[in-house]
């Protein structure tokens, strides 16, 4: 077997045992000038490895119209499994002699413009998780959009995965629950300035003092519905 296969195993198999449910390896020559990091600081990073954890399907099965306390609570403790997972995982890379840096699960950097260092979803959509949906968000065959993302870029030798070639096809579930009338048919078409006002409502409204929804995150369900 390969070194970067058996390096590839190696890490999926570290990450499973750990609660993460999804695994993939993007290659990130191309993407690496997007990123708001420091040349000096991402100089030898060749991969991002991408990782997703399932949300709790009884937790979102309570959102009806707007987030709820759970949700929220949810949210925050599966940002910290995800990023404790990463800094693990780091860790693991480094101590084998290779460099890794994990890229916290929510973190704004540019606050004008909401963007992160990176993004958790292309880097996915690049690395096999899923595609981009109708709702704006990376879809999995199996979860849908249930889960959480993390990235961790290193310089490990590893087997690489492709993007994956299914789309949401004749599905349209999204469109008519979400409250801002944000998702469209052509997903081109998403309305993130719609989205972003109804997630400042419902933080007004005091659920929660994080932009949050999970609307649409319940109700896609992936290919296995
Ligand atoms: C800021 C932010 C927001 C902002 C949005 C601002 C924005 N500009 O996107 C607000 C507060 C509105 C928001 C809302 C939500 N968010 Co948010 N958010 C983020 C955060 C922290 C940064 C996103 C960012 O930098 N965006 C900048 C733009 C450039 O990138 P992008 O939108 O991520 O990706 C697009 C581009 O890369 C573009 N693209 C550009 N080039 C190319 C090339 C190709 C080939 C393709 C296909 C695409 C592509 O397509 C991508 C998809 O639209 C990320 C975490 C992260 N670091 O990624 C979470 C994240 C995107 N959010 C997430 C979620 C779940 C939500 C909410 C459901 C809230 C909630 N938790 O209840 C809603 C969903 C709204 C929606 N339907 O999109 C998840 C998505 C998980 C998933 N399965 O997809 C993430 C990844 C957090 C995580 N750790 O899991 N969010
Ligand atoms: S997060 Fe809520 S408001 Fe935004 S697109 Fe999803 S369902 Fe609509
Ligand atoms: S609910 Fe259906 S249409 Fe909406 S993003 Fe998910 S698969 Fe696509």
């Amino acid at each position: 077997m390969k070194k970067e296969e058996r390096n590839y195993i190696l890490l999926k198999n570290f990450v499973f045992a750990r609660e993460i449910n999804l695994f993939g390896v993007a290659d990130i020559a191309e993407i690496k000038n997007e990123f708001l990091l420091d040349k000096e600081t991402i100089d030898g990073f060749d991969k991002a490895i991408s990782l997703g954890f399932k949300l709790n399907y009884s937790i979102l099965e309570e959102i009806q119209n707007k987030p709820t306390k759970l949700y929220y609570h949810h949210y925050r403790q599966v940002n910290f499994l995800l990023d404790r997972v990463s800094l693990s995982l780091s860790s693991f890379i480094e101590r084998m002699g290779y460099r890794a840096l994990p890229i916290p699960a929510s973190q704004i950097i540019d606050w004008e413009k909401q963007r992160a260092h990176l993004s958790h979803k292309k880097i996915g959509m690049l690395a096999g998780l899923g595609w981009i949906g109708r709702n704006n968000l990376l879809v999995n065959p199996e979860i849908g959009a249930r889960f959480r993302l993390v990235t961790v870029l290193t310089d490990m030798p590893l087997k690489i995965d492709k993007p994956i070639k299914y789309d949401c096809g004749k599905c349209k579930a999204c469109i008519s629950v979400c409250p801002a009338n944000a998702i469209k048919e052509q997903k081109e078409n998403f309305d993130h300035l719609a989205c972003f006002e109804k997630l400042k409502e419902f933080r007004k409204e005091g659920i929660s003092n994080q932009y949050i929804c999970g609307i649409c995150v319940k109700c896609c369900k992936g290919l296995e519905k």
